[in-house]
Formats: C-alpha cells, structure tokens, sequence
C-alpha cells in the first residue's frame, strides 16, 4: 500500500452518513415500478454506470471456441474432465484449461463456475491436472513465476470437491491467469491483448478481463454438455468473488451468483469507507478497474454507482454473499446492507427475498430469494461456507 493511502477505519462510529443511489428511479427522474422498466430502462442504465465508472467497457465475445486435448479419469466417486480450449479472434488466440469435477453418477444438480487463483493443480492433487502455462504469482506457493508440481493441491482446502460433488454438484474451474495475468502491465497482456484499444477512461480492468474469461467457461460447458438444463451459478471468492458478480450481473446465462468476501469493488457497499477504499485498492491494485475507478478516491460518496447495484444486476437469479466475521477488510456489515439495498429489484419480480434487517448472527444463514451468511473465522473460503451455499441452492433451484 502507498504511503499516501490513509489507515483503514474500522470504526461503526465514523462510517460517513451516505445515501445509496436509487435502484427504483431512473436516470431520466422516472419511477421503475415493475420488472418491465427495471429490465428495458434500469438494469441497462446501471450496467452502463458499473460500466463507465468502475469495470470498464466489456470485451465482445470471441469468433470461435475450440476444445482439444480432452481427457477423462475417475477418483473417490468424482469424474474429471479436462480440456485445452482455445478462444480465437481476429487478431489472437487464447488458450486456457478447463477443468470439471463432476459426480461419477452423470446427473448434475448445478454446476459452480469459478475461476481460481493459482491453477487448476492447486484444487486437487490429482497427478493428471496440468500445471498451468502461463505467468502465476510469485508470492505464497510458488517460486518464480512458474507453475510447479510442488503446488499440487494447495487450495485443497478452498475446493471441497468430494463434499461438492456428494451433493449432486459440479465445478467449473480455470485458473484466473489463463485469462489474465494478475499484475499491472498497463492493460496489455491476457485478453487484453486479444482486443487491443487505445487507453481511456473505461478501458476494461482485470475484473472486467476474469469475468470475460467466467463467460467463456459458460461457453465450453454448454457447448460440450447442451443437452444438461442444469443452471451454471457462477462462484468466485475475494478478487474472483468480484469477478463472479461482474460476470453473472452481465451475463443472464448464469443462473445465479455466489460473491464469497468480495469486499470492496464487489458485494460491499463503497460510501461505508469501511476496511477497503477505493484510493486503497485502486492504489494497491490499479489494474483490477477501469482508469475512472482510481478518480473517486477519497470521495467515495460522489461515485455515480455502489455495490447494490451490482448485486440488482443479477435480479431475480439466485444470489448468495457470504463473509467472514474476521475478515473487517471487506467489511462484513457493508456485504450485508449492500443485499438488503438490491432487494428491491427483487420484489420487483415479486420474489420475496427474506432478509433480516440486521446482520445476523455469526455462522447463522438468513434469506429466502437471496442468502447471507458471516462465519466464524478470517477471509478465505471453506467447507463451512460451501455447506451454505449448497443448502440455500437445493432449496432455490
Ligand atoms: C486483497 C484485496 C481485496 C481482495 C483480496 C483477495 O488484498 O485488497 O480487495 O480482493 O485481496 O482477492 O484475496
């Protein structure tokens, strides 16, 4: 973090007065009463702002999608199925591996779509998973900026497949570098590269780039699997949680959206200046957003949008935000009071989202339409909050 980048407040006491912009008027001044005018007039105008002021213009979808390379292997009741597939464009190709873990029985009840953070190695230490080809992060696991054999399964934990697939669950995942390499390189490499444009104030961040990527996940899996009717609900924790959000508000072909600690750029509401600011992690993390992001530091209450907005993006789809009460960085509080604030696009479909008006109880799952939960313990996903999500979807879908 920057020297100029003010302490983080952690204080309920100095959470500035803010007020939220209005999910029911729209930019015109007009009521939207219905969910006619929220689809043809809201949901477009907030896409546009999340757009314009925070994400970054969205990149068109490739030429073609190719899968090659796809194999096959069965362990402890779960069926892997990996594949190279390649997006090409005009000017580029881009290749990432894909895998599924699915239950051995054939049926799927959902599949979870996720990007992770480190490879497709990390999540399962089966010897057959690729090592990934491109950059990964120096810091934690591995050393240099290569993949290696000794980070098999080292996010075993974030990935409770036996438990996943036990339930009748499937999961999607790539690794986020196929898409994107996370560091600031100036909006160059990843799909960027693929697309390449003059710098400007909306040009796509690295959310914008993973959640990109989530959709071509969607792509293979319904080009490979399109006689299955089972949703596709995009998951993703932290920086990937954020993705996830991005990704599902824009793409309706997700059926719903799970944000594990997304913080701040994703589920929490920004004006709380609580934990993550936006001078914060626009200092730390320039090229997750668009240029625009960066302009609203320190006045956080002047951007034209807040996280609600996201989250109303996703309305009337299933959606799940999960925090942890360890984790103040991503304000759990803000998570909570971002959901009750999208619920009005809800109601609008005439679902009852069955949200307290407090934040609950720790460990304790609330909600009917939608779901919130705040564990016990630190920022991280783990089999606690899978338990959750799995039973808020076998009672929605
Ligand atoms: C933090 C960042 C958060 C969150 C987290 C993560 O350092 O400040 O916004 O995204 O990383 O992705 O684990």
């Amino acid at each position: 973090m920057s020297s100029a980048v003010r302490p983080p407040n952690y204080d309920e006491e100095l959470v500035p007065h803010y007020e939220v912009p209005d999910l029911l008027v729209s930019e015109a001044g007009d009521p939207i009463t219905g969910s006619d005018s929220w689809e043809q007039t809201r949901r477009p105008e907030v896409l546009e702002l999340l757009t314009a002021y925070e994400y970054g213009a969205l990149f068109p979808p490739p030429d073609e999608l190719l899968v090659h390379d796809h194999s096959t292997w069965v362990r402890d009741g779960i069926r892997f199925d990996q594949s190279r597939v390649e997006l090409r464009v005009r000017d580029g190709i881009l290749p990432f591996h894909l895998l599924v873990a699915a239950p051995t029985t054939g049926l799927t009840r959902a599949t979870f779509a996720g990007l992770n953070f480190r490879g497709n190695h990390t999540i399962a230490t089966d010897r057959e998973i690729w090592l990934p080809e491109a950059w990964v992060p120096q810091e934690g696991i591995s050393q240099g900026h290569s993949a290696a054999d000794r980070d098999r399964g080292a996010h075993l934990s974030r990935w409770p497949l036996e438990l996943i697939t036990g339930r009748g669950y499937s999961v999607a995942t790539v690794y986020c570098g196929d898409f994107d390499p996370d560091y600031d390189d100036g909006f160059q490499n990843g799909v960027h590269g693929l697309f390449p444009r003059e710098r400007s104030e909306d040009t796509p961040g690295t959310i914008t780039a993973w959640a990109w990527g989530l959709s071509r996940v969607l792509d293979a899996l319904v080009s490979e699997h399109a006689d299955s009717s089972a949703p596709i609900v995009a998951i993703g924790h932290s920086r990937l949680g954020k993705t996830a959000l991005w990704s599902a508000a824009n793409d309706r072909r997700f059926g719903g959206a799970i944000s594990n600690e997304s913080g701040c750029g994703g589920a929490a509401l920004t004006r709380r200046c609580y934990g993550e600011t936006i001078e914060a992690i626009t200092a730390r993390f320039p090229h997750w957003f668009a240029p625009s992001f960066a302009r609203f530091a320190g006045r956080d209450e002047s951007l034209p949008v807040d996280q609600h907005m996201l989250l109303a993006a996703i309305a009337p789809r299933p959606l799940a935000v999960g925090s942890a009460a360890g984790d103040r960085w991503a304000d759990p509080r803000g998570e909570f009071l971002s959901l009750v604030n999208a619920t009005s696009a809800y109601r609008l479909f005439g679902v009852r989202p069955g949200l307290p008006f407090q934040l609950p109880a720790v460990d304790e799952s609330v909600g009917e339409a939608v779901h919130y939960h705040i564990r016990s313990g630190d920022h991280d996903i783990t089999r606690d909050d899978w338990v959750h999500y799995l039973a808020y979807l076998d009672r929605v879908l």
